[in-house]
């Protein structure tokens, strides 16, 4: 129980609603989560993996059709419809609130309706959030314990006074056909049914600290940001630390966790965050950055020793993995994990496995594991001050268009370059893989509130300070007229880390184009690395006839924001065009 008579309030109000068998507030002891595993195990909801090889590590398997994030049942409610803007799905909060709530009622009989207090940031800081999830899902205390920082002490923060989120979840019956994410940012009120994944139920993580965070960002006067947050020591020790925003399944985790090709002795990355940044202004007028969470929850295909050492090496115990295939002796697996795909592996769905039936782990497998076991997490990912940020990197996943890597001319460029960002759609949201879309700043299906508020919110800050964070784009993902991948990626994305770095100081070189400054081949640190001088002039060119498209584009996807829409955004296509020696805007 709880001394706070709001918090209270709620929970008995939800309780007569949801009608739970019991209710248990979450403490975030070893002990509770002993019971609550031991009762998971017991009713199947999660496997235990082999002990030997993976220590204290869980398997759990999803409704097929529950593995990723719904963007289409995902809705911001403001009384405003316009505030939502045309990227959110939009209800009448009264509307909305009579969907949902008919939904819940009595959805929890039987259950046990868990309360978890939880905080988004590190304890102590002035920048860190609390919030209180109400859920009927065991897996989902056990992930928010990982990734959120749960139990007594947010619930101290709360008692103290400070304000919280409020997050109704309930699996309800699993149908897709009565699953709804919806938010009230007026209220800072979150509720969700019908689904256990991560981005739809641990409600921490996207809903609020990134689409409510968002709305209390903009009033409030800083960012909250789909961005992965590193620090880049060279070898006289200096650290450089930057944010980057890519969109889900993109290789934020993979980047954050960098480990340098070998001719880099003495770079290190350091990780502070994968996927979630807090941006606000220090009286010194740079950007410092907090990661509200606790965990990672990231994508398990495609991880292995060679793609990112650090993360198998943070991965291995202590884990719960949702979706991923399981060895005959108990070992979790996936594709693209190290060695020779194993006979008789069981499916994410536990079925011997049959390449008809598709991959044998899920693509949107996921991985939950404490971000402090991580042997690259840096040493300031706790500091309550936060990291001072000295560059923004946008980037996205594009098979042409986009070069290697391009510096913003200024802020409004840089504002203008992440309202930019598009990118191929992966397994992480429901939906069709593979289609490029619109996804500015990587915020796409995660900015609560209208895009053209965003951006001028973004410019706001330009105004506000001359010593903001050098904003860049950087694209891993050219493919070449064969459709392979130009670029090696991973470790050697540092040689742009490098260059970026070198930039922040005023070292590296840099040549002007229409569309920002780039390197020289001959400005990237190369050594060490095999790549044709014709793949790196492609892979830095910019061609006129292909931006031209792009600014066409552009323009038809900014008109969709009317009114809202920053005049600055249109006045860098009417620059850019003219640059490129194109037409004038009409
Ligand atoms: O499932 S999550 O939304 O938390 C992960 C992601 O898609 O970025
Ligand atoms: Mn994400």
């Amino acid at each position: 129980m709880t001394k706070c008579l709001e918090l209270a309030a709620w929970v008995e109000e939800t309780a007569l609603l949801t009608k739970p068998a019991h209710i248990h507030w979450c403490d975030g002891s070893d002990h509770e989560n002993a019971l609550l595993t031991a009762s998971m195990l017991a009713d199947g909801t999660l496997l235990r993996l082999n002990e030997q090889t993976h220590p204290n590590c869980y398997l759990h398997r999803s409704a097929p059709n529950d593995v990723a994030r719904v963007e289409h049942l995902t809705f911001v409610c403001t009384a405003n419809k316009e505030d939502a803007g045309p990227n959110n799905n939009w209800l009448e909060p009264a509307a909305g609130h009579g969907i949902i709530d008919a939904l819940y009622a009595g959805c929890m009989r039987g259950r046990t309706m868990y309360v978890i207090p939880y905080l988004m940031g590190p304890y102590g800081s002035p920048y860190s959030r609390a919030g209180v999830e109400i859920t009927d899902s065991p897996y989902v205390v056990a992930n928010m314990r990982i990734m959120a920082r749960i139990g007594t002490r947010a619930l101290a923060h709360i008692e103290a006074g400070n304000s919280f989120v409020k997050g109704l979840h309930s699996t309800g019956d699993l149908d897709p056909a009565r699953r709804y994410i919806m938010h009230f940012p007026e209220q800072l009120l979150i509720k969700s049914i019908g689904s256990g994944y991560g981005g739809n139920a641990l409600l921490g993580k996207k809903c609020h600290a990134l689409r409510i965070a968002s709305w209390q960002a903009r009033t409030e006067g800083w960012l909250a940001e789909h961005m992965l947050i590193l620090g880049i020591e060279d070898p006289t020790g200096r650290i450089t630390y930057v944010a980057a925003a890519f969109p889900s399944a993109c290789g934020k985790t993979n980047l954050a966790m960098l480990v340098p090709p070998a001719a880099y002795a003495g770079w290190k990355v350091w990780t502070v965050g994968d996927d979630i940044t807090w941006l606000h202004p220090g009286e010194d007028g740079r950007l410092w950055a907090i990661n509200p969470e606790a965990g990672f929850f990231g994508v398990a295909p495609g991880t292995s020793l060679k793609t990112n050492p650090n993360c198998m090496q943070t991965l291995g115990r202590n884990t719960i993995y949702t979706n991923v295939a399981m060895t005959a002796d108990r070992q979790p697996w996936w594709e693209g994990i190290d060695g020779d795909k194993p006979a008789d592996l069981l499916d994410w769905q536990g079925r011997p496995h049959n390449v008809a039936n598709g991959p044998a782990a899920h693509p949107n497998a996921r991985f939950t594991v404490a971000a402090a076991q991580c042997p690259s997490y840096s040493h300031e990912a706790d500091a309550p001050q936060g990291v001072p940020i000295s560059a923004i990197i946008f980037g996205g996943r594009r098979s042409s268009v986009a070069p290697l890597v391009l510096e913003a001319l200024d802020w409004e460029h840089g504002v203008f370059t992440g309202a930019a960002v598009a990118s191929e759609t992966t397994a992480a949201a429901a939906g069709q893989v593979g289609q490029i879309r619109r996804d500015p700043m990587a915020m796409k299906p995660f900015c609560g509130y209208n895009f053209g508020d965003y951006w001028a919110h973004w410019l706001s800050f330009g105004a506000r300070s001359a010593q903001l964070p050098k904003v860049f784009h950087v694209n891993w993902f050219r493919k070449d007229a064969a459709g392979h991948f130009m670029w090696p990626g991973y470790g050697d994305n540092m040689r742009v880390l490098r260059w970026i770095t070198e930039r922040c100081a005023g070292a590296a070189q840099a040549r002007k184009t229409p569309v920002g400054l780039m390197p020289r081949a001959e400005d990237l640190d190369l050594s060490g690395l095999t790549v044709s001088a014709q793949t790196l002039d492609a892979l830095l060119a910019i061609e006129p006839a292909i931006w031209l498209a792009e600014m066409d584009d552009l323009e038809t996807f900014f008109a969709s924001f009317g009114a809202r829409l920053p005049p600055a955004l249109l006045q860098q296509i009417v620059r850019i065009r003219g640059a490129l020696g194109g037409r004038p805007a009409a």
